[in-house]
């Protein structure tokens, strides 16, 4: 398949910053637009993204033209063939040539014009090149609660999310109302406590006038024993601790502002383990820094049976990483983004690594995010088990899962 035109424009994310949009046309006329998400929190060795320095995407939209002109009459007949071709014309580790950003928004431009040219929804091509078929809906962490970088630091765990039981729930759609339930109900606690009501970046409540990290464990506690629901029975909670965040390495102390407390890794690790064992939590994602391979595999050692234990940060989609996750026993399961790594067919290698280890995958949003729903097509054309999509209702989170429930929706038809 030849690639007939690549048109590409500067958009803003939910966050109001810059991106990049791309469309490419193929030879037959399908199209595609890969849009870019951004990060707020991101890992050391997520791939560039290449921005102007007033945060501009002038310098990203000018290697949309290298791209083209690389491409000149090239075929490509596979997503593989694509993405080696954009990897190799950059050629650089972390994407610093042609820029992460840049090179995404082409793969999944790419990858969307396929699927239009070989007549399939994404997730079915997704689906094809990965090697599956046996679409299944993942089980969201919906978040409910934000603090640090993304919520005026209310807290310093960055985000706490509802997981449903889908042993209880059975459907995603039903699953994702009972999660909205619990999310009004927070609301109604937080006035009721005379709370603040704001929302962080990623759509989710982050009152400033919290006391503790643990409180927003008993307010959504709380919130799931109101509306009716049973804590660690019908929800579970996941988060996010983000805690590179907050690791001050020349010290080598984890500084909990919202504690007013300077901890040990170990001392660190008691604390964690305090509230893992009276609050209904199943999943940890980032509990160290990310180069404290050390506390991370002594972590999952102690607890990885009971608990999901989630490298974001840590790992940033990269199979080299992940696979050090592995050898080291630092992880059970891998937060999957997709602009941390840059292309399609990099991310569907991380997944596929991480599920031959009997490992979960959680595919991710990033805090600043397009309208784009690819991340909704990738969890289910790779059956992943787990999406962490954001709060329910801000648009660019509540698209997502819209087309979950969507393509729910077509697989219960058929
Ligand atoms: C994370 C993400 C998404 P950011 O840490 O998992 O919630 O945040 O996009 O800011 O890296
Ligand atoms: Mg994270």
């Amino acid at each position: 398949m030849k690639i007939k035109n690549i048109t590409t424009k500067q958009i803003q994310d939910s966050n109001g910053k810059p991106t990049i949009s791309t469309e490419i046309t193929l030879e037959d006329g399908s199209t595609g637009i890969g849009t870019v998400p951004s990060g707020a929190s991101t890992g050391k060795t997520e791939v560039l993204e290449l921005k102007d320095e007033d945060g501009g995407m002038s310098k990203a939209i000018g290697n949309i033209e290298v791209i083209k002109n690389g491409i000149s009459d090239k075929d490509f007949n596979t997503q593989e063939e694509f993405d080696t071709f954009l990897i190799q014309l950059d050629g650089t580790e972390q994407k610093s040539t042609l820029g992460g950003n840049t090179i995404l928004s082409c793969s999944i431009a790419f990858a969307k014009a396929m699927a239009v040219s070989q007549k399939l929804e994404l997730y079915e091509y997704i689906g094809k090149i990965h090697g599956n078929t046996q679409y299944t809906l993942p089980t969201p962490q919906i978040l409910v609660m934000e603090g640090a970088k993304h919520g005026n630091w209310a807290t310093d765990i960055q985000e706490y999310m509802l997981v449903p039981n889908m042993d209880v729930f059975k459907t995603f759609d039903k699953a994702f109302n009972a999660g909205t339930n619990v999310f009004r109900k927070i609301k109604e606690i937080l006035e009721e406590k005379g709370y603040s009501t704001d929302i962080g970046f990623e759509g989710a409540y982050c009152p400033k006038e919290i006391q503790s990290n643990a409180e927003a464990f008993d307010i959504i506690v709380q919130s799931i024993t109101d509306f009716g629901y049973t804590p660690g029975e019908d929800f579970t909670i996941a988060i996010d601790i983000a805690s590179s965040e907050f690791f001050d390495e020349q010290k080598n102390m984890y500084i909990l502002k919202r504690e007013g407390k300077e901890l040990t890794p170990e001392q660190w690790l008691e604390l964690q383990i305090q509230w893992y064992e009276k609050y209904p939590i199943s999943s940890i994602e980032d509990p160290f820094a990310q180069e404290d391979w050390t506390n991370w595999s002594r972590l999952n050692t102690e607890i990885g049976d009971r608990y999901q234990i989630v490298g974001d940060d840590l790992l940033t989609t990269n199979v080299s990483r992940i696979q050090q996750g592995i050898d080291t026993k630092a992880i059970n399961s891998v937060l999957i983004k997709l602009n941390q790594i840059g292309t399609v067919t990099e991310t569907l290698n991380a997944i596929k690594l991480t599920t031959a280890n009997n490992m979960t995958c959680v595919i991710s949003h990033r805090s600043g995010e397009t309208l784009d729903t690819t991340i909704s097509d990738l969890a289910v054309g790779t059956s992943s088990k787990y999406c962490k999509f954001g709060g329910p209702t801000k648009e660019e989170r509540y698209v997502k899962y819209k087309r979950l429930l969507d393509i729910e929706n077509k697989l219960l038809v058929r």
